[in-house]
């Protein structure tokens, strides 16, 4: 028997092809043939009243683009809503946007203790605001710069969101040896051949002393940090 997944992700989405090859190779793939995760995309339009199976409409007060409708987002929510679920903190809404709050390491794991996580894609220029306001629990970016709809941040998120699902990951030791595991970017790595364009291993890591080893790791890890990423090496030094 199967085990019920520990983590379900519902995408609401006008694109759900564009998630096909997504769940059939990415990670998710053996995490959702083992049961540990779920996934469904849900076909907004499918929610659409009129004939034309209208989604969107322009902005009130002018401006380019059009704005998906907030009656046929919230029907399509609603189609997917387990609201006793939500009652208990076990389902949460998410809206991939610019606006929202930036994707980080420790973002990503505290969304893998929520059982059931409803991913809203936004596509031209965004959604209602009534809608955000109703339905949405947390809006997410992954990062500052301007895509074309959500489904990629949504990829991302399910992506980084998976990695801390127990038994989603091979070795578990490998999701938290990696980069921002502890605020610190990851060591540098090398594998055969032993010599590459002239160029040597650190000879630390032939030496087999694990010791030696995991000292200069950290050591390495310090100083990447230090030099490429400031701003974490900064929260770094204030954690303890
Ligand atoms: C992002 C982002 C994004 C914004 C979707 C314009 C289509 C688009 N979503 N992180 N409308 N960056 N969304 O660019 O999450």
């Amino acid at each position: 028997v199967t085990p019920a997944p520990s983590l379900e992700f519902v995408v609401l989405t006008l694109f759900p092809e564009l998630f096909t090859s997504f769940v059939k190779t990415s990670l998710m793939a053996r995490a959702l043939r083992h049961g540990k995760l779920s996934f469904e995309a849900v076909q907004i339009r499918d929610f659409a009243t009129d004939k034309h199976n209208t989604v969107d409409d322009t902005p009130y007060g002018g401006g380019a683009g059009m704005v998906l409708r907030p009656d046929v987002l919230h029907s399509a929510w609603r189609s997917v809503d387990d609201a006793e679920l939500r009652g208990e903190g076990g389902q949460l809404t998410v809206y991939l946007s610019p606006q929202g709050r930036l994707l980080d390491a420790p973002l990503a794991r505290r969304l893998a203790q929520i059982p059931r996580l409803i991913l809203v894609c936004g596509h031209y220029e965004g959604v209602d605001e009534r809608f955000v306001d109703e339905c949405v629990d947390l809006e997410v970016s992954i990062g500052d710069y301007v895509l074309t709809g959500g489904e990629l941040p949504a990829q991302v998120l399910m992506d980084a969101v998976s990695r801390w699902v127990p038994g989603v990951v091979g070795k578990e030791k490998s999701v938290s040896e990696d980069s921002f595991e502890g605020g610190l970017l990851k060591y540098p790595q090398y594998t055969r051949p032993r010599e590459f364009n002239g160029l040597e291993i650190p000879p630390v890591l032939l030496g087999g002393n694990h010791a030696h080893i995991a000292a200069w790791r950290q050591a390495e890890r310090e100083k990447r940090t230090r030099l490429r990423r400031p701003d974490l090496w900064e929260r770094y030094g204030r954690r303890k």
